[in-house]
């Protein structure tokens, strides 16, 4: 099959006609906050040295997980859009949240590698070695509004990152001023179900396992020593 037959067949260009137009509020709101979603994808650069975030997670955890793994995601990204011109107008965050309109022989790509490139810009800039513990005004009063305490968030998140089965994600992610708790599986994206993520922590074992081995529980508790609630409040406040 040609390129121009697969395109034909597929009917794409129609389809995704009215992709921006039916891309969800939360997913526009996302749109220009990470670095790098325009196509093509590139990868966003840390802010901090490879070593900052230790102890919580080792200097050569995040170099590979940052020039290596997210790097890998954004070439097979750009690799899967690349015979798509129109597609390549839309975001990362557009194309994730209406997955349904990209061609099904590329779909799994997409959600796999897009997926990956969005999680990972998101994580490393909720990550900081100058935490400021807590989180202040409204997102405070949504996360007590949601959960009761700070505490319970705290419980209920590194849950999701415990019993999250093989790779993924844990996530506190919004919707109209309603915040959840929550994870994916694999590269998902809580975009594709809706949702805006303000907070992830990455769980697949590339991101912890030189240094923690099998004790997901401890670097998911080391987590809340190097977030960056700054950035998770000003997320929160562009969802609106
Ligand atoms: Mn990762």
């Amino acid at each position: 099959m040609t390129r121009r037959t697969l395109i034909k067949s597929l009917g794409a260009g129609a389809a995704l006609a009215g992709l921006g137009i039916t891309a969800p509020r939360e997913a526009r709101a996302a749109v220009g906050a990470p670095a790098g979603t325009s196509q093509p994808f590139t990868l966003p650069p840390l802010g901090y040295d490879f070593a900052a975030l230790e102890p919580a997670i080792d200097a050569q955890t995040m170099r590979i997980h940052h020039g290596k793994h997210h790097q890998g995601y954004i070439n097979n990204a750009n690799k899967a859009l690349a015979d798509y011109p129109q597609l390549q107008k839309f975001t990362a965050e557009q194309l994730l949240a209406d997955l349904n309109a990209v061609p099904a022989v590329i779909r799994t790509a997409v959600r796999n590698n897009v997926g990956g490139h969005v999680n990972h810009s998101l994580f490393w800039r909720v990550l900081t070695p100058h935490t400021g513990g807590e989180p202040q005004g409204a997102l405070a009063n949504a996360i007590v509004r949601e959960f009761r305490s700070f505490e319970n968030f705290q419980s209920k998140f590194a849950a999701e990152a415990g019993n999250r089965f093989g790779s993924g994600w844990a996530w506190l992610s919004v919707k109209g001023g309603v915040v959840r708790v929550h994870s994916t599986a694999n590269q998902d994206s809580p975009l594709s179900e809706g949702w805006t993520p303000i907070l992830g922590l990455d769980v697949w074992e590339h991101a912890y396992y030189l240094h923690y081995q099998n004790r997901r529980a401890d670097y998911a508790r080391a987590f809340w020593s190097i977030v960056n609630w700054d950035e998770v409040a000003a997320r929160f406040a562009a969802v609106g």
